[in-house]
């Protein structure tokens, strides 16, 4: 059955592969399924026929036959139990990469989310200078537990898994802060993740879009 994401007609970042359709093109290329994708305007994303797929107008969303998806996690993970190259095979460690994949996006991605907020649409503030460092302490705080924990491994918790591909999706959007280069091991991670075959087939096809 045909598989169609949707993404940004042209991304904010300029193909810096940041918006959130790379990481569902990666779990897509890490199990091997082709895909179309469908570009959407920012004006369209609001409109009826694109808020029936996601409720609050965002991209990326997912259709394959009379199924419908929304949320990265949520596609992530379907893709990740129909298909093998994303889940462990044991029970036990399919439960623990759920684990990663909800760490990666409820614990660890909020308060990324708050210091790109803060600087992209609140760095004009009379109070920025105040908040900031207190935003990046969060930050570090989550990033000094997920590096003790990661240590020297390779991956979060043996093979790549579907917690690796969100948890370093998550991370890629502190590269610009350099917060990720205060944590060596995190930086060689996030590095592992983006050498990974299917990460630069996800990573290329959206640049082909936003390079134009
Ligand atoms: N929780 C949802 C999910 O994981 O699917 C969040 C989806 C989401 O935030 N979608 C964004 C969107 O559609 C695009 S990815 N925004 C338009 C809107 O809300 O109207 C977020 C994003 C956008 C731009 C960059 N960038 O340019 O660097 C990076 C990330």
């Amino acid at each position: 059955m045909t598989i169609t994401i949707t993404a940004f007609e042209r991304s904010p970042d300029g193909g810096k592969g940041l918006a959130r359709d790379t990481r569902v093109r990666w779990a897509l290329e890490e199990v091997g399924q082709p895909y179309d994708v469908r570009l959407v305007s920012f004006r369209a994303l609001k409109e009826p026929e694109h808020v029936a797929l996601n409720p609050f107008g965002q991209i990326p969303t997912y259709e394959e036959g009379d199924l419908v998806l929304f949320e990265t996690g949520s596609i992530v993970l379907h893709l990740a139990e129909r298909h093998a190259g994303l889940f462990p095979s044991d029970a036990n460690a399919r439960a623990r990469a759920i684990s990663w994949m909800f760490a990666a996006v409820n614990s660890v991605e909020p308060p990324i989310l708050e210091l790109v907020n803060a600087k992209i649409l609140e760095g004009d503030k009379p109070w920025t200078d105040e908040r900031m460092p207190i935003v990046k302490d969060r930050v570090r705080s989550r990033l000094t537990q997920l590096s003790a924990r990661l240590g020297s491994s390779e991956w979060l918790d043996g093979v790549f898994s579907a917690g690796d591909l969100l948890m370093v999706s998550v991370l890629l959007r502190l590269r610009a802060s350099g917060l990720l280069d205060e944590f060596s091991n995190l930086a060689a991670y996030v590095a592992r993740g983006e050498a990974r075959p299917a990460y630069k087939r996800a990573f290329d096809a959206q640049l082909a879009i936003n390079a134009r």
